[in-house]
């Protein structure tokens, strides 16, 4: 945990302070835990993680079919088909393809697990250009942050759903970590209660410039916007594509027989969104003194 705290202060701080590090030197410090390997495992109903340690991915399981959401970088596409057939499905049931957001760390395998599905591909309005293109907006010639491209079949906005069955997703427009950050709410049993899970897009700064030539225009009122609404969200499970951001590896060894499902915790994406709308404003500031004293 420590480690990858360390990991996480450098990642920003290196962003931050941009050119002296590439995206490439950067990724390869990532790539250890982004690539390592972990078991699949029921997080809830019908909700199984089939990421990496570092890198989530989420099937989404109906007698009709399934939904997957997100993939890791594009060298673990293999570990996510792994991980489904292990917990008993198949890749060729998958109908739908979803994605939080258009960068390489969850968008690396879509490109093959639609070929290998026939999937239809589902994102946000405002990624469709840099799914369908392979490349990290304002950045379109780093070739450390392109991925292999996926033609989107349908694009979604607020409030829109995706079904399989019995399966409803329902997209919540998220956007500032990219201009088309989707994230999806659905609700599950857990015993004989019902609860709204999120698969939060993101909300860090990362590697996205703010000011004053931003990753993409409207970026810092789009973040805010995010932070806003998140205020007013609801949410018993948060899921993320980060596995980190809530904490997987910690409540998964808390899972046993007969106990609270430790992936219910209302209330832990208003308060880690509270965290990343201060981090945003501390990141936003620092960007904006960066810039006064290049200006001189
Ligand atoms: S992200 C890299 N998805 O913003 C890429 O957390 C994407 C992210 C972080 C880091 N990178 O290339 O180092
Ligand atoms: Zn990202």
């Amino acid at each position: 945990m420590k480690k990858l705290a360390i990991a996480l202060v450098a990642l920003l701080s290196l962003a931050g302070s941009a050119q002296a590090q590439t995206t490439k030197d950067l990724l390869a410090a990532l790539l250890a835990k982004w690539n390592k390997p972990t078991e699949p495992f029921k997080i809830v109903d019908n909700v199984y993680y089939v990421g990496t340690d570092g890198l989530a991915s989420y099937l989404i399981t109906s007698p009709q079919g399934h939904i997957l959401v997100d993939t890791v970088m594009p060298e673990s596409t293999s570990q996510i088909k792994a991980s489904i057939e292990k917990l008993g499905f198949k890749v060729t049931d998958i109908k739908y393809l979803l994605n939080t957001h258009a960068h390489i760390d969850h968008t690396g395998g879509l490109a093959e697990l639609k070929q290998a599905s026939g999937a239809q591909m589902v994102a946000g309005e405002a990624d469709k250009p840099l799914l369908e293109g392979g490349y990290y907006p304002g950045a379109k010639e780093d070739t450390a942050l392109q991925f292999p491209p996926v033609k989107v079949d349908r694009t979604v906005r607020e409030g829109d759903t995706v079904t399989v069955g019995n399966v409803t997703l329902t997209a919540r427009e998220t956007p500032g970590h990219s201009p088309g950050c989707t994230s999806w709410a659905f609700n599950v049993k857990d015993g004989d209660a019902t609860r709204s899970v999120l698969i939060f897009c993101s909300g860090t700064v990362a590697l996205n410039r703010l000011v004053p030539n931003p990753t993409y225009p409207g970026i810092v009122t789009d973040y805010r916007k995010t932070f806003a609404r998140a205020q007013d969200m609801k949410v018993d499970i948060l899921l993320a594509p980060h596995p980190e951001m809530y904490k997987m590896q910690e409540k998964r060894a808390k899972i046993a027989d007969g106990a609270p499902n430790p992936f219910v915790n209302p209330g832990e994406f208003n308060s880690y969104a509270a965290t990343l709308e201060k981090a945003f404003e501390d990141a936003l500031a620092k960007q904006t003194a960066a810039a006064q004293e290049k200006k001189g």
